[in-house]
């Protein structure tokens, strides 16, 4: 794509309140996540924007790869939140890459709990929130967003699950930079919001392509089967066994079945 990224395209006019107000642009880093931590670390201004133009390593949960080829979308942002909305974190961000990819690009997204946004049930986003919590106190927390834009299915096909594009779904080149800002622009949005179960987590829960559907979860050496019944405003899954028993779980990986 031939936009020119840079923090001053990025920042350009966003008229955001404070996520965005300050932007690091970087053309590779290993990970935007880990150069947040750094200047969270440093106590860089709350609501500072990290971008890459290529990740050399990315990371998913788990210290799984996640795959940053030029032409997609890295982005890391720090904020120092209240511990009691650390848990809205991943819902604000699915939120808001679902509300830019379709003011972008008109595609319809679904979200897919925990940390995926997907496109005709492939994976076109992945959201990695990291924290460091002492005691009650948070020091940082780090939202790290990567979408697929321009990687191709030679790129795609080295991931385990379904994945795609936006070029892909879209047929057509989608630009990084709009993509971008419309981002930050709803992430600043949403922020502004945040509460435990409010109207963020009433959005993500309507969203979510997970309820009501039999699914298989693998949560550390756990697995759980059963009908995606609800979430609670924690974030956690609550799934009810073939049993009828009810499992809340707090963090895994759910297979749709
Ligand atoms: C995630 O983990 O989906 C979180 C990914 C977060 C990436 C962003 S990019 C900006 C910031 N900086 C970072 O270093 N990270 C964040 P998880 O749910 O664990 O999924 C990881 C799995 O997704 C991998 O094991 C692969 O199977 C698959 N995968 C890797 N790259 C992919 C890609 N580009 N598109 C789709 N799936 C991918």
């Amino acid at each position: 794509m031939s936009d020119t990224l840079s923090a001053e395209s990025i920042s350009r006019g966003l008229g955001t309140r404070m996520i965005g107000r300050n932007v690091l642009y970087y053309s590779r880093v290993t990970s935007t996540n880990e150069t947040a931590k750094q200047e969270a670390g440093r106590g860089v201004r709350e609501g500072t924007v990290i971008v890459a133009g290529e990740q050399t390593a990315g990371r998913g949960r788990l210290k799984r790869t996640w795959l940053t080829p030029a032409g997609n979308i890295a982005l890391s942002v720090v904020l120092y939140p209240k511990k009691r909305v650390l848990p809205s974190l991943i819902m604000m961000a699915s939120l808001a890459v679902s509300h830019s990819i379709e003011t972008v690009t008109g595609l319809e997204t679904q979200i897919k709990w925990p940390n995926d946004v997907l496109i005709n049930g492939r994976k076109v986003c992945g959201i990695l929130v990291e924290s460091d919590v002492r005691d009650e106190k948070v020091n940082y927390a780090i939202i790290g967003i990567g979408i697929n834009v321009n990687a191709g299915k030679d790129v795609l096909s080295g991931v385990q699950f379904a994945a795609t594009s936006l070029n892909l779904e879209a047929g057509k080149e989608v630009s990084c930079l709009d993509v971008i800002r419309e981002l930050v622009k709803a992430l600043d949005n949403l922020y502004s919001t945040i509460s435990p179960g409010g109207p963020v987590f009433s959005e993500w829960r309507n969203r979510l392509v997970t309820l009501r559907k039999k699914v298989r979860v693998t949560s550390g050496r756990e697995v759980f089967e059963g009908i995606a019944e609800s979430v609670d405003a924690d974030g956690s899954l609550l799934v009810r066994g073939t049993d009828g028993s009810l499992n809340r779980i707090i963090a895994g990986d759910v297979t749709l079945r």
